[in-house]
């Protein structure tokens, strides 16, 4: 196959659309949003939208809770709101990419309506049903001991009273996860496919696409976190027995007959070869996935996500290198994010958001990853360097399932221990969801532009909008001589991703200074030209050498994240004093 492809030279912009822009005022983003916002979007440098789930949902997760994949929810408009937006995408030669939620349905799906109103409903199988266990004091048990995974005090199975069974329901009980078993749900997935492709979509991001076979027998997990009454149960569902038997499926009776980019989530999944058999060249399942490796650096290994766990920039180079050095020696694909609608913001997470250093933070990460090999993901407000929500923020408004769900947990587990709930306080600012999930800051105006100025945005927006938005980027893409916004920084650096693409996109890699616990540093190189990337990942001056002994030697510094005047005055061999976050090509 020929290496060069339409979906590895992309860059994809993430669009979460409650939070993107509100063209209604009733203080919700909207599909006319999105389309206002398609020049700034194309102006930026992207090729590729993904929207997160519009579809009918009763929104217990966000949309990832679909009650009609052929129909959009009315709070976000209507099909014809989204057949104006694609023509309007297409007008401007970009694509769009639909987010396909298939390992579960809502509960209010009326596939699942079906499936719950008796045991000899024609759908009972299109979910999975077990009957209860009893402990020895006879007390109804769920089925296994899985863990839900956005509320792990609590089981993954729901228990229903009407037909008394549970139902695996394994991200909240609103979402019963299908039977995928059943070759009829398979084929219902394929129609979906199907019915936004002939729609003019150009393929899908995959929401936990590795979770779609379970090993059939469902065993309790071993203990891994004690004291827990439930357990990680991933193991059991993670790259389960048939997930490859599936994939290949949808790509034979689906991808093939179109011309698309698949992006898979897949959590949990670390195994080289697992991977390889989904990505590689020749694999015929999917583009590329989403590996969590780099936005998992900080929870405590085989724990739950609201943990804080240690790292520095070895931990970095060890996780992107390994992938990078996968992908180029065995023919597969990559995807490069830090960010997504799961994630706090990467600002806060990596670097330090402080308004002393916040830009020089979100622009070190433009640089670290419009530099890096794979399809390149952008999630809305990363190119304006926006940042987690203020601490001073009360867990009561957070407005995520999962954030609820943990400060819940806590409250019932510790009620009078102050230090408990101050460390969980502080858990939830640092990991929460909310994080990436505020509106969109487009200018200093009321609910920074977001809705109407008299209406109340669903989510409240984080008050430092009034010197961090867009506008203000974009009027002043040179805030001080030698400098740019980050936005304009980002414009830039896509910019520059392309034209050298058979570097940055397609050639090699090698960590530099692999032991160096500060510095993040790599070269990238295609036949004809070579880049080098040195990043200080913290706050301290550094008088680094270790461009020493490594081959490289530098004719010249292309940008930075300081003045740029001076960076041909700027030493290119032996020592390169790095300052606090500084970043250098
Ligand atoms: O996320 C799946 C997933 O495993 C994680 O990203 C998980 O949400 C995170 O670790 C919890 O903090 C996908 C979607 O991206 C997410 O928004 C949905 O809630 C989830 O699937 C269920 O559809």
């Amino acid at each position: 196959t020929d290496k060069h492809q339409w979906w590895k030279e992309a860059v994809v912009y993430q669009i979460y659309p409650a939070s993107f822009l509100d063209s209604n005022g009733d203080g919700w983003g909207d599909v006319p949003g999105i389309t206002k916002k398609l020049d700034y979007l194309k102006d930026l440098g992207v090729d590729v939208i993904w929207i997160s789930p519009i579809y009918k949902s009763p929104q217990a997760d966000m949309g990832y809770d679909i009650a009609d994949y052929e129909d959009i929810d009315p709070s976000y408009g209507t099909l014809a709101d989204v057949d104006h937006l694609i023509a309007e995408i297409k007008k401007r030669d970009m694509k769009l990419v639909m987010d396909l939620v298939v390992n579960h349905t809502s509960e209010q799906h009326a596939w699942f309506l079906d499936s719950r109103s008796s045991k000899t409903s024609s759908k009972r199988d299109w979910y999975i049903w077990k009957p209860a266990k009893y402990d020895a004091n006879g007390n109804r048990q769920p089925p296994n001991n899985w863990a839900l995974i956005l509320g792990e005090a609590n089981s993954a199975w729901t228990w229903d009273e009407t037909t008394q069974e549970y139902y695996l329901s394994l991200f909240t009980p609103e979402q019963p996860d299908l039977n995928w078993e059943n070759p009829a749900v398979r084929a219902a997935v394929h129609d979906i496919l199907r019915f936004w492709l002939d729609r003019g979509a150009s393929g899908f991001r995959m929401d936990v696409i590795n979770l779609i076979s379970k090993v059939q027998t469902y065993p309790d997990a071993e203990v891994a976190v004690k004291g827990a009454k439930y357990q990680p149960g991933d193991k059991f569902y993670a790259n389960g027995p048939r997930l490859h038997e599936y994939l290949k499926e949808i790509n034979t009776k689906v991808l093939s007959k179109y011309d698309t980019l698949t992006v898979g989530e897949m959590p949990f999944v670390r195994n080289e070869d697992e991977i390889m058999r989904v990505v590689g060249a020749e694999s015929s399942e999917l583009n590329m996935i989403f590996a969590f490796d780099l936005v998992d650096i900080d929870n405590v290994p085989g724990d739950f996500k609201f943990t804080l766990h240690p790292w520095d920039a070895r931990d970095l180079k060890k996780i992107v290198s390994r992938l990078q050095r996968l992908m180029l020696e065995r023919d597969g694909w990559n995807s490069v994010f830090v960010e997504n609608h799961d994630q706090p913001r990467s600002v806060s997470r990596y670097t330090d958001d402080s308004d002393e250093w916040r830009e020089y933070g979100a622009k070190l990460l433009c640089l670290m990853q419009t530099t890096l090999a794979g399809t390149l993901y952008v999630y809305q407000g990363e190119e304006i360097g926006m940042r987690n929500v203020p601490a001073s923020w009360k867990p009561e408004e957070y407005k995520d399932i999962e954030s609820i769900n943990f400060w819940k947990k806590n409250n019932e587990l510790y009620p009078n221990d102050e230090e408990k709930l101050a460390l969980a306080r502080k858990i939830l600012q640092r990991k929460a969801r909310d994080n990436a999930r505020t509106p969109v800051q487009w200018d200093s105006t009321p609910h920074a532009g977001f809705t109407a100025p008299t209406s109340t945005p669903w989510m409240r927006v984080v008050p430092d909008y009034t010197y961090i938005n867009a506008a203000a980027q974009l009027t002043t893409p040179n805030p001080t001589p030698g400098t740019l916004s980050v936005h304009a920084f980002w414009k830039r650096g896509l910019e520059n991703r392309k034209k050298h693409k058979d570097v940055f996109v397609y050639g090699d890699f090698e960590v530099i200074d692999p032991q160096h616990e500060k510095v993040v540093a790599w070269k990238r190189w295609s036949e004809t030209e070579a880049f080098v990337t040195v990043l200080n990942f913290s706050g301290e001056e550094i008088q680094w050498t270790g461009l020493d002994g490594s081959g490289v030697e530098v004719k010249k510094w292309v940008a930075g994240n300081y003045d740029e005047r001076e960076l041909e005055r700027r030493g290119t061999g032996g020592k390169v004093v790095l300052r606090a976050w500084e970043g250098l090509l």
